[in-house]
């Protein structure tokens, strides 16, 4: 039996925290209306909002050190939707879940699709996965998937590229992203170009695959499992390939996967220019690939990001439609509060960033006024539009305060019982 989230407890929970969201957002809509902008257009915009979640970011995460499991984990794809369904719940802006295969493979799909419609969940990217071997698998990966030197397994990754996008069909998905692992550990092992050459034959096997209304988005990655070099490492090769595959072929934007420091919202506007930005894994890091919490470190930098995508809806950019989603391991916190805190983190970013005054902005870069173009930014983003967020939610019938609300439910605590534990506590990056 599917667990959910009691309608009356969110109904209960708003009830203590209506009366002062409604001064908040009166205030709130004061200050807005003194620059022209009306607050309840700028919530319809909170409420369009989606960001999908990864079925895999439901479970306690790890690091090749330990990993350390949480009460009443998820333990297969149907308990990870169960989950999304309360983050969806409560959230009112997670309608999409992502799913990774052969993670989340079931025997019928059908039956995988009738579930997730009876909870009001749709699909959303299929993630395939060729940086592991499945137990029994003929052709290793040891050496690569997609730019390996064996023909064979080559073969074999494209062939569950191809499943991935047959099994997506099933689930209603209109998307594949393809990241591999691909890549050398020491100088010499591999010969870039034919290495690149390998990985976009088999790539452009699996593009004449793709139905005509589905995208293929290219993940790139700078490092890890590969050490010294990865095959689609950054930006410039993702694009390249992108462009060598054709139109259905776009880049996706993981922001742990750059090198610290990289201008990350400087590559958006460039894939934006070109017709090549795909989506976005979000996350935060410091070191690498982190996948620490969406906005917890750098929230000016998310900010930035939602800058020129804000930019490229207010020019009206043709065919843009960039796909939003978390892709994040969370090994110290309870994974529903951080995949709730992190949708509203972006969901954030984006509001933010439809406050910036675009015109004033367009003037002070003719006039070169470094100053005040910093300013019109900063003061966007220094504007707490909380209420808006919380009000989007609560019009929508989700929660005010939905990490108070699923606390008080006590989620975990029901579910505990009824999922023990599998025992998998060793290493795992996700
Ligand atoms: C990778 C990358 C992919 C994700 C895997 C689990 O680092 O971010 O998007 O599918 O991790
Ligand atoms: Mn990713
Ligand atoms: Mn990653």
């Amino acid at each position: 039996m599917t667990q959910r989230i009691d309608k009356a407890l969110i109904a209960e929970e708003n009830a203590k925290l209506e009366s002062y969201l409604k001064e908040d957002y009166q205030a709130l809509g004061n200050q807005l209306a003194r620059k022209n902008i009306n607050i309840d257009d700028i919530t319809a915009k909170a409420e369009e909002f989606q960001i999908a979640v990864p079925s895999w970011g439901t479970g306690t995460g790890g690091t090749r050190f330990a990993r350390f499991p949480g009460e009443g984990e998820p333990r297969n794809i149907w308990e990870k939707l169960e989950d999304s369904a309360v983050i969806n719940d409560l959230s009112q802006c997670t309608e999409r879940v992502s799913p990774h295969f052969p993670w989340d493979k079931v025997d019928d799909f059908s039956e995988l699709k009738q579930t997730s419609d009876s909870v009001n969940l749709k699909w959303d990217s299929i993630n395939s996965n060729t940086f592991q071997d499945q137990p029994g698998q003929e052709h290793s990966y040891k050496y690569g998937s997609l730019a390996n030197t064996s023909v064979a397994a080559r073969d074999l990754a494209i062939q569950h590229n191809l499943d991935c996008i047959e099994w997506g069909k099933e689930l209603g998905s209109k998307t594949l992203t393809v990241w591999v692992g691909d890549g050398s550990n020491h100088p010499g092992q591999q010969h870039f170009q034919s290495a690149f050459e390998r990985y976009l034959e088999s790539m452009k096997t699996i593009y004449a695959g793709l139905p005509s209304d589905w995208e293929l988005h290219i993940e790139h990655k700078m490092f890890e499992p590969a050490f010294y070099s990865t095959i689609i490492q950054d930006w410039g090769s993702n694009i390249l390939a992108a462009m060598e595959l054709g139109p259905q072929a776009k880049s996706l934007v993981d922001l742990g996967h750059h090198a610290p420091n990289v201008n990350i919202e400087m590559i958006v506007s460039r894939l934006i220019q070109f017709k090549k930005l795909g989506g976005f894994h979000f996350n935060d890091s410091k070191y690498g690939d982190d996948d620490l919490d969406s906005g917890s470190l750098h929230p000016y930098q998310q900010f930035l990001i939602f800058n020129e995508l804000v930019d490229a809806e207010y020019r009206g950019q043709e065919g843009f439609k960039p796909n939003y989603m978390l892709d994040q391991s969370h090994n110290v916190t309870a994974p529903i509060e951080s995949l709730m805190n992190s949708a509203a983190s972006v969901q954030r970013s984006y509001i933010s960033a439809l406050l910036v005054n675009r015109p004033q902005l367009t003037e002070y870069q003719t006039n070169n006024d470094a100053l005040m173009c910093s300013n019109t930014l900063k003061n966007a983003f220094n504007t707490d539009i909380s209420p808006i967020l919380a009000m989007a939610r609560f019009r929508k019938g989700g929660a005010i305060d939905p990490i108070a609300t699923y606390r008080k439910a006590n989620y975990r605590g029901i579910v505990g019982k009824l999922r023990p534990s599998s025992g998998g506590n060793g290493s795992g990056i996700v």
